[in-house]
């Protein structure tokens, strides 16, 4: 019979009719004679849309819809295997790249479908069935997962042959293009059971090539055999007749060889001898892991839902991750091998070094995101995340120098994880403390010339505001220290370096730190140390030497920092004012200035106003100031260990020698 195959009104979606296979309760044993009605026209105008949107159905026209062919047609075969019906599955490739997927199993229905008036096989192969992979909305067929897109690959081919041994018979049809060219007949008799699908992808769709690549489909059939444990599928290239290449795949382990093949092609070594392997059965739904730990860093989960391979991850995925971690946790805390103060090992930690393959069955199964590539289903989350957690937990228990080499190696990734972090964090602080940035704090003068210009760090805002008000602004930068002071002697370079306290001193000098330090860089030629002249005071003069001391050396070698000498007393007599810089200054005043003076003793910087300061301390041209060679600095560093040091009674011999100590300065 003569189909017209041009002219033929494009359908709509809706159009497009699902056909559920049903069971035949009667077997047809004659060749079946077709009866082309509406329904039929109908049929090829779907496959006629196939054709004109290939992409739509099978993703590209390139190599992978090529190949995807294949696939499509093999899954039917896996479908039958899956069902408990077939054990053995042979894809050849023959000359002039014609496919060849053969199964055992019972064979695609023969009897005559009610609702078409044709045979179950011709239906399976010329409707199209609705959604699919790569359209609209879910599919379900009764018994198998796919079985929607042997009708787009018949009308993606030149010419396709169906052959259904069933009822002692070999049944056959042809098709060209999607369209029925012979009737399905009896060709001969048999005693087996199965199917057979021969077929030449349309050059006229596949333009850019119809050659198969043998790698690409061995991949695909080696992977399906792991997939489903105990099924034989072999692969034969027959285009070379003086060369034919085979390969037979069959896995009893089934995900347990998945992950040992993985492990093994890629050169990894395990850390225990068998992998895991774990499974659970509900209602519908199943699902499978195995898991085998290399002694590498890397992580390697695969997935699948329904056999097909689950790019983006998804809902078993999110289930299987959560209770891998919330095994390492647990099994750590109870056995104390994580202690109280140690944070718990993270998802990354458990998973370097494992291989691992999930694999999941369900009848409605959710693909999702653009590439379909991503389970939605969201309960099967807690079927996986429960299974795994239950019967890892009990492998763990049962398998205890498995459990501790594969949890020492979570511990050491976190280390080292941690050890990364602070190494990352240091060098973004580094980078930070080099950058053009200026701290709030600071009262920068106007001129730039570092040669002019001095930095005076005051502890204490309030002494702060006093020199920021009294300064010349021209030449002299105000730097108010602030917030908690650091022990510089118990920390590594990388709280130094975050500390609230000195990252504002490091900013303004400019200089950077370390290994980084710049003397070029430097900001100002004078660096005065401006505090207190007390037991506090004294401390933040031992801390900035320590730290310029350590970690920023030349500036103190170069000559380049100072302690400002403010007065101690204040010796009045109407109006004359005189400051004093040591007991002794103060008692040659008051010899000098005789009967009626009034002395005022200066606890803090802050009691004086900003005048005063400016006059007392910071005119160039009337104050004095130590400049702090190498060896005070040395000793400051000293008096630093002590003062921060863990023994108690040096600290306190320090604060009781403490107004020795602030005359001591007087270098
Ligand atoms: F669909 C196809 F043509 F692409 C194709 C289907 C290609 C190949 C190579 C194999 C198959 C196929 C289909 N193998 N086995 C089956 N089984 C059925 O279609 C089948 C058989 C019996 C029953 C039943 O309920 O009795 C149900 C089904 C779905």
């Amino acid at each position: 019979m003569d189909i017209p195959e041009n002219n033929i009104p494009e359908l709509k979606d809706a159009d497009f009719q699902e056909t559920v296979i049903t069971d035949s309760e009667e077997k047809m044993n004659t060749a079946v004679t077709e009866v082309y009605d509406a329904s039929q026209i109908q049929v090829l105008e779907g496959l006629e849309a196939v054709r004109k949107r290939p992409g739509m159905y099978i993703g590209s026209t390139g190599p992978r819809g090529l190949h995807h062919l294949v696939y499509e047609i093999l899954d039917n075969s896996i479908d039958e295997a899956l069902a408990g019906y077939c054990t053995h599955i042979e894809v050849e490739i023959l000359p002039g790249d014609v496919i060849t997927v053969r199964d055992n199993g019972r064979g695609i229905p023969t009897d005559i479908n009610e609702k078409q008036g044709l045979p179950a096989v011709t239906v399976v192969l010329t409707v199209l069935h609705a959604g699919g992979k790569f359209g609209g909305s879910g599919y379900k067929v009764s018994g198998g997962l796919h079985g929607v897109g042997s009708s787009v690959v018949n009308a993606l081919s030149e010419w396709l042959e169906v052959e259904v041994s069933q009822n002692g018979h070999i049944y056959k049809q042809r098709f060209e293009r999607g369209a029925i060219v012979t009737d399905l007949e009896i060709i001969g008799d048999t005693t087996e059971t199965g199917t057979l699908v021969r077929f030449k992808a349309d050059p006229e769709i596949f333009t850019e090539t119809t050659v198969y690549e043998y790698e690409t489909l061995q991949r695909r059939i080696r992977e399906q055999a792991f997939l489903n444990a105990g099924l034989r599928i072999s692969l034969t290239d027959r285009r070379d007749e003086e060369n034919i290449i085979e390969d037979v795949y069959c896995f009893e382990g089934g995900l347990s060889s998945f992950v040992q093949y993985i492990n093994e092609s890629r050169a990894l070594t395990p850390l225990h001898d068998t992998p895991m392997h774990f499974s659970v059965v509900k209602g519908d739904r199943s699902a499978e892991v195995a898991i085998m730990y290399n002694d590498s860093y890397n992580e390697n989960i695969q997935s699948f839902a329904n056999n097909v391979r689950t790019i983006d991850g998804g809902t078993h995925e999110t289930g299987f991750k959560n209770a891998l971690t919330r095994v390492f946790n647990d099994y750590g805390r109870k056995y104390n091998f994580l202690k109280d103060a140690d944070k718990n090992l993270s998802g990354d930690d458990v998973r370097e070094g494992i291989t691992a393959v999930i694999s999941v069955k369900l009848t409605d199964a959710e693909f999702e995101g653009q590439t379909k590539g991503k389970l939605g289903n969201t309960d099967i989350t807690p079927l996986v995340n429960q299974m795994v957690y239950e019967k890892l937990s009990t492998y763990f228990e049962e398998n205890p120098s498995v459990a501790r080499a594969i949890f020492n190696k979570a511990l050491d990734a976190s280390r080292a994880r941690e050890a990364a972090r602070k190494a990352k964090e240091l060098a973004r602080r580094k980078s930070a403390l080099e950058g053009n940035s200026l701290p709030g704090k600071l009262a920068d003068c106007t001129d730039k010339n570092p040669e002019n210009t001095e930095l005076y760090i005051v502890e204490g805002d309030s002494a702060g505001g006093s020199a920021k008000e009294g300064r010349d602004r021209r030449t002299q930068a105000i730097l108010a220290l602030w917030g908690k002071m650091l022990n510089v002697e118990k920390s590594r370079i990388d709280k130094v370096i975050g500390n609230e306290k000195l990252v504002p001193v490091v900013l303004a000098l400019g200089t950077g730190i370390g290994e980084d330090f710049d003397i070029t860089k430097l900001r100002y030629h004078k660096v005065v140390i401006m505090a207190d002249a007390d037991v506090d005071g004294a401390h933040i003069r031992t801390l900035l030497l320590t730290f310029f001391f350590r970690y920023m050396r030349p500036l103190i070698e170069q000559g380049f920092v100072y302690i400002a000498q403010p007065p101690l007393f204040k010796i009045s007599k109407g109006k004359r004012h005189e400051y004093a810089y040591s007991d002794e200054e103060r008692d040659k005043f008051l010899e000098e200035m005789g009967q009626g003076c009034s002395v005022q003793r200066y606890k803090g910087l802050g009691e004086m106003d900003p005048e005063q300061l400016w006059e007392t301390t910071m005119d160039p041209e009337r104050r004095t100031m130590l400049r702090v060679n190498l060896s005070d600095a040395e000793e400051a560093d000293e008096t630093f260990s002590i003062l921060m040091g863990d023994k108690v009674e040096p600290r306190k011999d320090f604060i009781e020698k403490n107004a020795k100590f602030v005359q001591n300065l007087d270098i």
